[in-house]
């Protein structure tokens, strides 16, 4: 075995904790831990097996090192993020490049050796007099041609604990793994009242060479949690080797009037809605976040590649959002992020349908209302982007094949985003090609007064997935659009826009109406009804969704808001795809259908335009 690093690890490791890691008989798994015990020099280092003590073992570190503080119902914690450390850091994550491989100017790259110099040097004796623990987790269910074998090396037993959630134990599987795996080096630095201090040295650096992350001096999970989107870098680039996707997606089934279910996948940026649609009440949810899909015998298969749910939770309340409401009042294992902690314990959230408590602890130490950053702005009971960690089966409507490790046979894709004056709020693509391109590689998503400084600004992001592709754009999209090739019977593809507003900047749906949609594009996939063929898809006829608001909602659906949500606004539609044109017309490499498929729906829209003027109502348009 790796004679470089025994000797060390036998002084570093005890014996219990050493055995088990030989246990697993895989030299590049001892060579890799050999590597980072001798960078990070940790003053003792666990080694965590699938068992529940290890489990254990992890939930109460976090807890004694203050990573967590314990909440008023059992099982769940509070754990707080650094005042500075409350998102991804897309500046500090970047490529570690090597040679002429292509990355879209959406991402970061740093000379690979320059990269690694720096962040090993942040990595040097990092973990000094702390304690490193060494994890092994599955991403997709155990046992099947989606897993992917991951080690997690890192001295933050919050991340492990949120990993235990999200994800599924892999130290067993290891046993067996001969392929690639995925390695993920973290350590939140230094640190000061239980959060990192050096942020200022925070980086996430990937190195797609060596199917490995470092991620050093921060501790929000969305930079430190390797198997989230840390991985989903990685697996972006390992499938656009190997003929699979890896998608910033939810997965989840949807039943029509007999009860038969048929699984969508959905990607929708950040704050689009994509969550609350896959814990929608009826429905059933497999994952809400990252999927990977495979073609099988001409079919479509998915997987959640996690197990739980990094949830926003803010504006979660008991009428809207009934089901995680449910899940996040009553005991069980919740990990609470960035939140106010009331003196009693109790978890306070915006958008919380509870009284505001007058004092408590949240990011910023002691908080009472009124208080103040260092500039003067005001400090939120809890944070805009505060989350909830809880595992999928402790949700009401999980679904039965959550663990299935075939997947499940996909119907249907989403692509959701927030617009405000431009798509319906539901159309279905005229072809597979014309969906990747029109509804997928052309989403944009606008930000919110929460979000950025300035509110409805229009950001594009394909796919939903800009802020994590590992290949350039042109390859990507191609992935996307040859992904049909071995299909006999490809999805349907939709777009989703829960955000649409009248002029006077009201909304003009309710947030329940997605329950609609869900049951239109179902009954789309069973052809149980048909549609009205415009020129960027076919759109729901009106007395199919008066039904629909009839049965799902027990609502009335009025014909003129069935005209205001679903006629085309056809200047609005050509101002984006002059947006999208000039992006894909000054990046290398995009397939020319994407250009074709973008130029023919500009003739339809004209010759509709010509016919029908600029602002064209759905009684204009012929069934298909
Ligand atoms: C997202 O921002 O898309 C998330 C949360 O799902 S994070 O883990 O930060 O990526
Ligand atoms: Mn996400």
């Amino acid at each position: 075995m790796s004679e470089n690093y025994m000797e060390l690890l036998k002084q570093k490791i005890d014996q219990e904790n050493l055995d088990k890691l030989l246990a697993l008989k895989n030299e590049e798994v001892i060579n890799f831990v050999g590597e980072y015990v001798e960078l990070c020099n940790p003053a003792s280092v666990f080694v965590r097996t699938d068992s529940e003590p290890d489990r254990a073992y992890i939930r109460g570190k976090s807890l004694s090192g203050n990573e967590e503080i314990p909440l008023k119902t059992k099982g769940h914690t509070a754990h707080f993020d650094g005042f500075f450390d409350q998102a991804r850091d897309k500046k500090n994550t970047k490529y570690l490049a090597v040679g002429d491989r292509k990355y879209t100017k959406y991402v970061n790259t740093v000379d690979k050796d320059s990269g690694l110099g720096e962040v090993r040097g942040y990595l040097k004796d990092i973990m000094q007099g702390k304690e490193m623990f060494v994890c092994f987790f599955c991403l997709g269910p155990a046992n099947s041609e989606f897993s992917i074998s991951a080690v997690q090396i890192t001295d933050s037993a919050y991340v492990v604990h949120s990993e235990d959630i999200l994800y599924r134990p892999g130290y067993e599987q290891f046993k067996g793994v001969k392929s690639e795996f995925f390695h993920f080096v973290h350590s939140a630095g230094e640190l000061e009242a239980a959060v990192s201090k050096n942020v200022d040295s925070r980086r996430v650096y990937i190195d797609l060479e060596n199917n490995t992350v470092f991620s050093t001096n921060t501790q929000y999970a969305g930079n430190t949690v390797g198997l989230k989107k840390l991985a989903l870098r990685l697996a972006i680039n390992k499938a656009s080797k190997e003929g699979w996707l890896a998608e910033h997606m939810f997965v989840m089934g949807v039943h029509n009037d007999q009860g038969e279910k048929a699984y969508f996948c959905g990607a929708y940026p950040s704050m689009c809605g994509k969550t609350s649609t896959a814990m929608i009440n009826g429905e059933k949810i497999i994952g809400d976040d990252i999927a990977y899909l495979r073609e099988r015998n001409g079919k479509v298969y998915a997987v959640n590649v996690e197990r739980g749910i990094f949830g926003i939770i803010k504006d979660v309340n008991s009428t809207d959002d009934a089901v995680i409401f449910n899940s996040l009042t009553k005991e069980g294992e919740v990990i609470f992020s960035n939140i106010l902690v009331d003196n009693d314990g109790v978890p306070f959230w915006l958008g919380k349908d509870a009284p505001l408590p007058s004092k408590g602890i949240n990011y910023s130490g002691d908080w009472s209302p009124g208080k103040v950053d260092d500039k003067g702005n005001e400090i939120t009971p809890s944070h805009k982007n505060a989350r909830y960690t809880i595992s999928i089966s402790a949700l009401d409507n999980v679904d039965e094949n959550l663990e299935n490790p075939d997947g499940v046979e996909i119907k249907g894709l989403v692509y959701g985003g927030r617009d405000s004056d431009t798509s319906s709020p539901i159309e279905q693509s005229l072809s597979w090609e014309h969906g990747i391109i029109t509804k997928a590689a052309a989403l944009e998503s606008e930000t919110t007064a929460a979000t950025l400084g300035k509110e409805g600004v229009r950001v594009f992001n394909p796919m939903s997935n800009i802020d994590f592709l590992a290949v350039g754009l042109g390859k990507y999209i191609d992935m996307n659009l040859r992904f049909k090739d071995k299909l006999k019977d490809a999805p349907l593809i939709f777009s989703a826009n829960y955000f649409l507003r009248d002029s006077d900047g009201k909304f003009l749906n309710a947030i329940e109406d997605k329950r609609v949609w869900l049951k239109w594009m179902r009954q789309r996939v069973d052809k149980s009804v048909k549609a009205l063929k415009t020129p960027t898809g076919f759109i729901p006829k009106y007395e199919d969704l008066a039904q629909l608001f009839k049965t799902v909602l027990n609502k009335e659906y009025k014909k003129d808001d069935y005209i205001e949500q679903f006629s085309l606004r056809i200047p609005k539609i050509f101002a984006k795809i002059e947006r999208i044109l000039k992006i894909y017309k000054e990046s290398e490499g995009i397939p020319s259908q994407l250009f074709d498929e973008l130029e023919a729906q500009g003739q339809r829209l004209s010759q509709c335009q010509k016919e029908f003027g600029d602002c064209v109502t759905p009684q204009s348009f012929k069934e298909e």
